[in-house]
């Protein structure tokens, strides 16, 4: 593919948004599609809708220079990147509706050559339902040419860059390229090469879905490791935190660290897609799933623990997001703590914090005993206070400010504090209940 080809970036989302600015700022005509209209004038304008470091700058620049364009109209393109949401139904099944909405417009524009590429993360086999639905709309294609009609060219390259470090992953990240033909794979490597310096790994489209199910289902079964030990830990009275330490001393070993749960839109997703494509034979991930789901019943029943006999308890809960120093609420286990805070303690209130956010999400907007407060006004009026996630501002309070205060810390933020621990276990702050 000739760097001056038009890309057509279907979904302007997390990942769509991005790829469409890398792409225009190295060389591709890029129009970017959305069905939301608010986004697409905000990206016309060059602004953001989320928050990514380094996105605006980009994007502003490939605006003001003509390379990237939004719309909500699907013109033609040379080629297709599409990264609409793939979330999964109430029974852990993926909901392709957004992809075959995807599908249905791009069907139109379509006159045989294009390459059409889907990014996003998807059960096993959703690039070949794609590249038939296409067909099916547009009979006088095919996927070969074989049979001497028009070929259209389709492949699965998953997404696979750490949100945070969006602009930097997506230049130096390898990439899997899962063409359903040689000539599909051939011209998908064509264009990630205008701007991805990693490696650009040749494969099939369903092998190149299960890698990124595979990634995402690793690190869940590793993280469902360290908050099953925590679980243990606590139940033996021991640290879990010098635990892990210490067992990670050997050449060999590299526990991950337990936490609240597990958030986000794509590790708590996409081992479900690995689940439900062949249930019987998926013990091990769909066990981490459940492992990792249910750790919030856990902090909620430590905190419980300790307002125990409080006629009017404070909490404080710190952190909202669904990891550490960003602003983004998906599916975080943090909104879903407060949440059930709120609702199992109606006679206390519960102080939410959330430093990168302007108020509470909607999970907890309207809930009277929940008030969004700052992070030291909040301690100050806790009895107890809940660490849901490891924001580096909640590293640097005032000295002595937990003095006094039950402390559930589910990151082990303020382990610091309570050190030296191992021979004792005992504790500066209130010993109760630590996420050990
Ligand atoms: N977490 C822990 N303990 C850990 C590490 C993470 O509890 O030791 C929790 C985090 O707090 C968070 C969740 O896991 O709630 C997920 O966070 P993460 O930083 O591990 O991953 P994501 O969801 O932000 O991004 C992942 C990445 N995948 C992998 O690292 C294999 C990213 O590269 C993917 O592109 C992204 O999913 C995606 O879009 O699929």
């Amino acid at each position: 593919m000739s760097e001056q080809q038009n890309v057509v970036v279907v979904g302007l989302g997390y990942i769509g948004l991005p790829t469409a600015v890398v792409l225009a700022n190295y060389g591709s005509r890029v129009v970017g599609v959305d069905i939301n209209e608010t986004n697409v004038a905000q990206i016309n304008r060059g602004e953001i809708p989320f928050v990514e470091p380094g996105l605006e700058e980009q994007l502003a620049r490939v605006v003001a220079e003509g390379t990237l364009t939004a719309t909500t109209q699907m013109p033609h393109g040379d080629a297709y990147v599409v990264a609409v949401p793939t979330p999964f139904t109430d029974n852990y099944e993926g909901d392709l509706s957004y992809v075959r909405a995807a599908s249905r417009s791009i069907a139109p524009q379509l006159r045989g050559d294009e390459l059409i590429i889907l990014e996003s993360t998807s059960p096993p086999q959703t690039t070949r339902k794609m590249a038939e639905h296409l067909i099916e709309l547009r009979p006088d294609l095919s996927l070969d040419g074989s049979d001497g009609k028009p070929a259209i060219h389709v492949a699965h390259c998953p997404e696979r860059v750490l949100p945070g470090k969006v602009m930097e992953e997506l230049i130096t990240n390898d990439r899997i390229i899962g063409g359903m033909t040689p000539e599909a794979t051939r011209r998908a490597k064509a264009l990630y090469a205008t701007f991805c310096v990693g490696e650009l790994l040749e494969t099939d489209d369903v092998t190149a879905e299960m890698a990124k199910l595979t990634e995402n289902s690793f690190r869940d079964v590793n993280i469902a490791f360290a908050n099953e030990l925590s679980l243990i830990a606590d139940r033996l009275g021991i640290d879990v935190w010098e635990l892990i330490e210490l067992a990670n001393h050997h050449p060999r070993v590299n526990i991950l660290k337990p936490g609240p749960g597990v958030g986000g839109h794509c590790i708590a997703v996409d081992p479900w897609f690995i689940v439900s494509s062949a249930p019987e034979e998926s013990r091990l991930i769909r066990t981490a799933r459940e492992v990792n789901d249910s750790k919030p019943d856990w902090v909620v029943a430590k905190v419980e623990e300790a307002i125990a006999g409080m006629d009017v308890p404070v909490v404080a809960a710190l952190g909202l997001a669904f990891k550490p120093d960003i602003d983004d609420l998906r599916e975080s286990p943090a909104v879903e703590v407060t949440r059930r805070l709120a609702r199992d303690i109606p006679h206390g209130t519960i102080l939410a914090v959330e430093p990168h956010v302007a108020e509470l999400p909607p999970a907890l907007q309207g809930l009277k005993n929940v008030r969004f407060a700052e992070v030291l006004d909040a301690i100050k009026h806790a009895d107890v206070v809940v660490l849901l996630v490891d924001h580096q501002n909640f590293t640097r309070l005032p000295k002595g400010i937990l003095d006094g205060k039950t402390v559930v810390d589910t990151k082990g933020l303020w382990r610091q504090a309570r050190l030296p621990v191992p021979s004792t276990h005992t504790s500066t702050l209130p010993a109760v209940a630590t996420t050990r």
